[in-house]
């Protein structure tokens, strides 16, 4: 069925709320696709079931577009990843990503994390996360939270997973889970103090949780900006050998890195090279200590995104929270 199609249907029956669609792989009946997409209402995306990094997708505005549009997209599927299965869903035109982190064991135990916000993002990378997600309430995050643990217990997951969301108008749809640990993990530690590498690996060992959902709570806010070995301009890939590396510390300032000075950056891998967290006592705190991170900052040698991320984490509207998944682009794009 494709592992999308069937996520999808496991999280619509354990009450996850998903976006409307077709919950279920499209057949070859043209009348039907046409009626599905009548119902949902345009516009509509049509996914492939296999895809992912953004890859076999395509929008439809109107319905003359659907059918020629579905075979296109079977077509690219098939080529791709070795199954043409596509699904519909409705279009949500200005969402935010936001997801939930949840921890669940062999033993009958599930909690969840909280959110993270990962609306800031380019071609499908993220560039920024952060957690709590702006302007969500505490009795929304619990409501969604508690969703999703369920969803753990229903489906028997055991493991470290996220709950991947689209947020729009105030509401949360499904659409994806990752069932890993997750880069910007760290922005939930920072607020949870839950090591949660230590937790998957008890999970894996056959151990149960050490805490349940009332022992969690939320404190604070964390951000994490994901530093990249890359053009500033062109966003390639920028390896080569790093002269100085020189990161920042502090109160509230974590940094995952393998970075020292005279390290060669590699040109096989991800241009990842290091991710800046802080923790603040809120998000204005949070992000103040961010700025001073990143200024305090020195890499030579290479390039890097850091001034990308000095630009964002200073700009007015990230100021405000609260950014879609298509902010960045349109002001990279200005
Ligand atoms: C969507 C969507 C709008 N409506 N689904 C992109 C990658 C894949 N993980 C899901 N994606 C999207 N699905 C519906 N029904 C918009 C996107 C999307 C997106 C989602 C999350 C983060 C960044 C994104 C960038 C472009 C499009």
């Amino acid at each position: 069925m494709g592992n999308k199609v069937a996520a999808i249907a496991a999280m619509k029956h354990a009450g996850v709320p998903c976006v409307p669609g077709s919950d279920g792989p499209l057949g070859d009946n043209a009348d039907e696709n046409l009626r599905i997409a009548r119902e949902i209402g345009y516009p509509i995306i049509i996914k492939a079931a296999s895809g992912g990094g953004g890859r076999g997708m395509r929008v439809v505005h109107t319905e003359a577009s659907l059918i020629p549009s579905i075979a296109i997209t079977q077509s690219e599927a098939l080529a791709g990843f070795g199954d043409e299965t596509v699904y519909m869903e409705k279009f949500l035109a200005n969402p935010r990503h936001i997801e939930i982190q949840v921890l669940a064991d062999a033993h009958g135990n599930a909690v969840h994390l909280f959110e993270r916000d990962c609306s800031m993002q380019r071609r499908h990378q993220k560039v920024l996360e952060e957690a709590p997600a702006p302007g969500i309430t505490q009795e929304q995050r619990e409501a969604i939270g508690e969703r999703c643990a369920q969803a753990c217990l229903d489906l028997g997951y055991r493991s470290a997973g996220t709950f991947e969301f689209l947020y729009e108008n105030g509401e949360f749809y499904f659409i994806e889970m990752n069932t890993r640990l997750q880069v910007e993990h760290p922005v939930t530690e920072l607020i949870t103090g839950i090591d949660i590498v230590k937790a998957q690996l008890h999970i894996a060992a056959g151990r149960p949780l050490e805490f349940k959902q009332s022992d969690i709570s939320l404190r604070g806010h964390a951000i994490e900006c994901r530093i990249n070995a890359e053009d500033p301009k062109t966003f390639t890939p920028s390896p080569g050998r790093v002269d100085l590396w020189h990161p920042p510390g502090g109160p509230g300032v974590r940094v995952d890195s393998h970075l020292y000075s005279g390290y060669t950056v590699p040109p096989y891998y991800d241009s990842m090279i290091a991710k800046i967290i802080v923790y603040g006592d809120n998000r204005k705190s949070a992000i103040a200590r961010m700025n001073i991170a990143l200024s305090e900052m020195l890499v030579e040698g290479i390039n890097t995104n850091i001034a990308l991320h000095q630009e964002i984490c200073q700009h007015a509207a990230f100021k405000t929270g609260g950014t879609n998944i298509h902010y960045l682009e349109k002001r990279l794009g200005l």
